[in-house]
Order: C-alpha cells, then sequence, then structure tokens
C-alpha cells in the first residue's frame, strides 16, 4: 500500500475506528432499539383555529386541584390573553400556551418560567409559586415592531 509513516497510519485507524463504532452505535440504538429524537408531532395545534379549540377555547386561570391551577395563554402580536393572571401563594401552575402567529418568548424575570412559543405547539411546563408579589411578563423572543409592548402581569398574593 502507502508508504505512510507509522503514526500516521495509527492515528488514521483510530479515526476511522471510532467513527465506525460511531455509526455502529447509533445505528443499533436507532434501528433494532427505536430510539429516536421526539418529533414534536404529539403536541401540535392548527394555529389559525387556535381560539376554537381546547385547551385555548377557554383562556386564563382554572383551578384543578388543592392550590393547583391550569393557566391557558395565548400570545399574538403584540400581546398575550390574559393581560393579567392572578394566582394565590404556593400555587403550582400548568401552563398551556401557544402563539397563533409568529414565535413569541414567555418570560417571567426571577423565576424558571422561561419559555418559547411556536405556532402550531403547545409549550407546557410547570411550575411553583412561592414567593408573593407582582411579576411582569416579557415576550423575550423578537417578533416585530411592536415586539417592545408585548407584556402582561403576574401576581402571586
Ligand atoms: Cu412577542
Amino acid at each position: 500500500m502507502f508508504d505512510m509513516p507509522k503514526f500516521e497510519k495509527i492515528w488514521l485507524s483510530i479515526g476511522v475506528g471510532s467513527l465506525i463504532l460511531f455509526l455502529l452505535i447509533s445505528g443499533v440504538l436507532g434501528v433494532a432499539m427505536g430510539l429516536n429524537p421526539p418529533d414534536g408531532l404529539e403536541n401540535t395545534i392548527e394555529p389559525e383555529q387556535v381560539e376554537a379549540a381546547p385547551p385555548f377555547n377557554e383562556l386564563g386561570v382554572k383551578q384543578i386541584g388543592d392550590n393547583e391551577y391550569e393557566v391557558n395563554v395565548l400570545s399574538f402580536i403584540f400581546g398575550f390573553d390574559p393581560k393579567e393572571i392572578v394566582v394565590p401563594q404556593g400555587a403550582t401552575v400548568h401552563f398551556k400556551m401557544t402563539s397563533k402567529d409568529v414565535v413569541h418568548g414567555f418570560h417571567i424575570p426571577g423565576t424558571p418560567v422561561n419559555l418559547m412559543l411556536t405556532p402550531g405547539h403547545i409549550t407546557e411546563y410547570t411550575h411553583t409559586f412561592n414567593e408573593p408579589g407582582e411579576y411582569l411578563i416579557v415576550c423575550h423572543e423578537y417578533c416585530g415592531i411592536g415586539h417592545e409592548q408585548m407584556y402582561a402581569k403576574f401576581v402571586v398574593e
């Protein structure tokens, strides 16, 4: 074969060897064991008819248990519906949100609530609010000329 230095041969075989190993592992995981990345299609909604379909035909706060709430929020250019969300202290809130036009953000500074709202998808997140206070909800994905006016209020009382 080629006249190749010894170390080049060694490194080349390590490289080709790890490539084959990687392809074998991902092949076995994907084909034989059926482990694939989520396609995100289990949580979709028709963005044009979003207000007619559950859960977004009923926006706002709904009590579903002992200090446990479901909060359905719809985002659009340039705002959130509802504009103000009020929950008691210690409430566990299950957010269900979507956008009816472009990509928006849903961020409550000072909390781990930091989500992306994509048209056609339902974004879900659960958080327990132990600190009472008035929080700001901001859209932190640039969505157009009125982006900086896109905010709402979150109150823990
Ligand atoms: Cu926005």
